[in-house]
């Protein structure tokens, strides 16, 4: 009975433990998150490459690496032309303007933006984003993640049905996201390549994102998004997804 009692105690305490390491990480993400609309923060600081240009970041797998989800041949035109275009148009709308020294992130937020640079500084954003939690090596969510994921949608299933619909239902081109809004997580899309950190979009750090405008998927899946969807899942590396709250 005594031996009972000791074990209750030490694995609440245990829990106790458990549950203070995860919530004592909220105040450093609310630091970062307030970032935003502070410094030059940048979760992609290294793509640019002086104080003008950004730059198109290299993938770190190669364009076949992704089959048979991603085909080859879309990834190669989605990174070297659309991806490409979007880099090199954002470097010219910014030339000679306020924007020119900023981050990425803080053109995003600015009031005002300009149709254009939002246009393409969403397309330069959201696709190094995309990239970035894509993997030929499908890695599954920390405990601490799922533990999040679990208090914000309910379970991990519902989570990406959520987003799934989302994806789905986002009519005409646009994106789908998941978000840090500092204290949980949520999803939304948006349209063409708005994000969720500009003005009267729906808000929060995006932590992980799908690209369903035609040419990221026309190629190999036509007008079966859903069937692209469901590929995407096999892709995600949730380390990468989770090092973006905080990043
Ligand atoms: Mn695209």
């Amino acid at each position: 009975m005594e031996k009972k009692t000791k074990k209750v105690t030490r694995r609440s305490l245990l829990k106790s433990v458990l549950s203070f390491s995860l919530y004592s990480i909220i105040p450093i993400q609310l630091k970062a998150f307030s970032f935003f609309g502070e410094g030059n923060f940048s979760i992609f600081d290294t793509n640019k490459n002086n104080a003008m240009n950004f730059k198109l970041p290299e993938l770190k797998y190669a364009y076949n690496a992704l089959e048979p989800h991603f085909d080859a041949r879309t990834m190669e035109i989605h990174h070297s032309k659309h991806h490409a275009g979007y880099t090199n148009n954002l470097n010219n709308l910014i030339k000679g303007t306020e924007f020119e020294d900023k981050s990425i992130e803080k053109i995003l937020i600015s009031k005002d933006l300009p149709a254009g640079i939002r246009n393409n500084g969403g397309g330069f954003y959201n696709h190094c984003l995309f990239w970035k939690i894509l993997s030929p090596n499908k890695v599954d969510p920390s405990e601490r993640l799922l533990s999040m994921i679990n208090s914000s949608f309910g379970s991990f299933d519902k989570m990406k049905e959520d987003f799934s619909k989302a994806a789905a239902t986002r009519f005409g081109s646009g994106w789908a996201w998941l978000c840090y809004d500092g204290n949980g997580l949520s999803i939304c899309s948006t349209p063409n390549q708005d994000n969720p950190l500009m003005e009267g979009a729906c808000g929060g750090k995006p932590i992980l994102c799908l690209d369903v405008w035609e040419h990221a998927y026309y190629l190999n899946y036509q007008n079966r998004r859903p069937d692209y969807i469901l590929a995407f899942w096999n892709l995600v590396d949730w380390s990468v997804v989770e090092n973006n709250i905080e990043d």
